[in-house]
C-alpha cells in the first residue's frame, strides 16, 4: 500500500553515522524534510533526548515524521563503563521513539551491532545463531532486535560491523582504532594500538554503510523475513596488523606499537567475519570496499 510521505526524523545525528546519514537523507528526501535531532545542539540540529518521551512524541506528530532513524545510542566502550546509563539510552530510548512511531505510524530504522554475538558463535557469524554477547551494549542490541519484531512497526535494522570514515569521529565504540590509526599515523606517524595485532574484525567503509542503510529502507516490508530486525552485512574483514600494513604502503615510516586494554576482551568476545547471504537473498546487498580501497580513501580525504 502507497503511504504518504512525511518527513525525516534522525536521532543522534551528530555522531559517526548521523554526520553522513543525515547528509544522504537530505540529498534524497530535500533539505527541510529531515530534522536532524542529537542532545548536543551545534551544527544546525535541534536538541532532542531520547530520554524525552513526551518530547519525541510531540516532535513525531507536529512535524509529521513519517520515518526514523534512530541512531542515538551508547557503544561498547562507553556503555561497559556506564551499564545503567548504556540501558537506558539504549532500551528505554529505543521504546520511546517506538512508542512516538507508533502514534504516527511511522517506519524506523535502529542500528544493530556485530556485538550481538557472542564468544559461543562460530568465527564466520552466521545470520542465524544463538545470540549471547558478553557486553552489555551487546545485550541491548539483542533486545533492539527483539522489539522490531514484537513492537508492531515496519522497524528494522542491520548489524554494523565497525565503521570507517573521515567526516566524524568514532566515539566510545572497541572498533573505533580503526579509525584512530589514520588521524595518528598522519599527524604523529605512530600509533598506540589498543587490541592485538592479530584481532581480527568485520569493518566497513561508511559508504558502504549508507548505501546499505537506504537500501534496506527501500525494500516493501513483505519482501523481508524476520532477520529484519539485526541484518547481518559484510563488509571486509582484517586484524590489525594488516590494517597497518595497508597503511605503510602509503606512509612506509609508519609505526604501530600494540597495548592491549579492556576492549580487547570485547573484541575476543565478538566474531572474525560476518555472512551476508540472507541480505543479499532478501534486499541485494554487496559490499564496494576492500581493506585496500578503504585505506587509499582514508588516507586521501584525510589529507585533503
Ligand atoms: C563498537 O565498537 O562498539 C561499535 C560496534 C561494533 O557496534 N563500533
Amino acid at each position: 500500500m502507497d503511504r504518504p510521505s512525511g518527513r525525516v526524523l534522525v536521532t543522534g545525528a551528530q555522531g559517526q553515522i548521523g554526520t553522513e546519514l543525515v547528509e544522504a537523507l537530505q540529498q534524497k528526501h530535500g533539505h527541510d524534510n529531515v530534522i536532524a535531532t542529537d542532545i548536543r545542539d551545534d551544527k544546525g540540529c535541534q536538541i532532542l533526548d531520547v530520554m524525552d518521551k513526551e518530547g519525541i512524541e510531540k516532535l513525531v506528530l507536529e512535524q509529521d515524521i513519517t520515518e526514523i532513524y534512530h541512531l542515538a545510542a551508547l557503544l561498547s566502550a562507553t556503555g561497559e563503563k556506564n551499564p545503567e546509563l548504556c540501558w537506558d539510552i539504549n532500551v528505554v530510548g529505543l521504546e520511546n521513539v517506538i512508542s512516538a512511531a507508533k502514534k504516527n505510524n511511522a517506519r524506523l530504522f535502529s542500528p544493530s551491532s556485530i556485538a550481538v554475538f557472542g564468544p559461543d558463535c562460530p568465527k564466520i557469524a552466521p545470520q542465524i545463531t544463538p545470540l549471547n554477547p558478553t557486553t552489555v551494549y551487546g545485550k541491548t542490541k539483542v533486545v533492539g532486535e527483539q522489539l522490531a519484531m514484537s513492537s508492531g512497526i515496519d522497524m528494522r535494522g542491520i548489524r554494523y560491523p565497525g565503521l570507517i570514515s573521515y567526516k566524524a569521529p568514532a566515539g566510545g565504540g572497541t572498533t573505533d582504532y580503526a579509525v584512530e590509526i589514520f588521524h595518528a599515523a598522519l599527524k604523529n606517524g605512530h600509533y598506540d594500538c589498543f587490541v592485538r595485532e592479530d584481532t581480527k574484525l568485520p569493518m566497513m567503509y561508511m559508504d558502504d554503510a549508507i548505501r546499505a542503510t537506504l537500501e534496506l529502507m527501500e525494500i516493501p516490508l513483505e519482501k523481508l523475513s524476520g532477520a529484519r530486525g539485526g541484518y547481518n552485512i559484510s563488509g571486509c574483514s582484517f586484524s590489525a596488523e594488516e590494517l597497518v600494513k595497508s597503511i605503510q604502503r602509503h606512509l612506509p615510516n609508519f609505526t604501530c606499537t600494540f597495548k592491549p586494554d579492556i576492549r580487547q576482551t570485547y573484541a575476543d568476545s565478538w566474531p572474525d567475519e560476518i555472512e551476508d547471504d540472507v541480505a543479499f537473498k532478501e534486499w541485494g546487498w554487496k559490499a564496494g570496499f576492500d581493506l585496500d580501497k578503504i585505506v587509499d580513501e582514508m588516507i586521501i580525504n584525510l589529507q585533503n
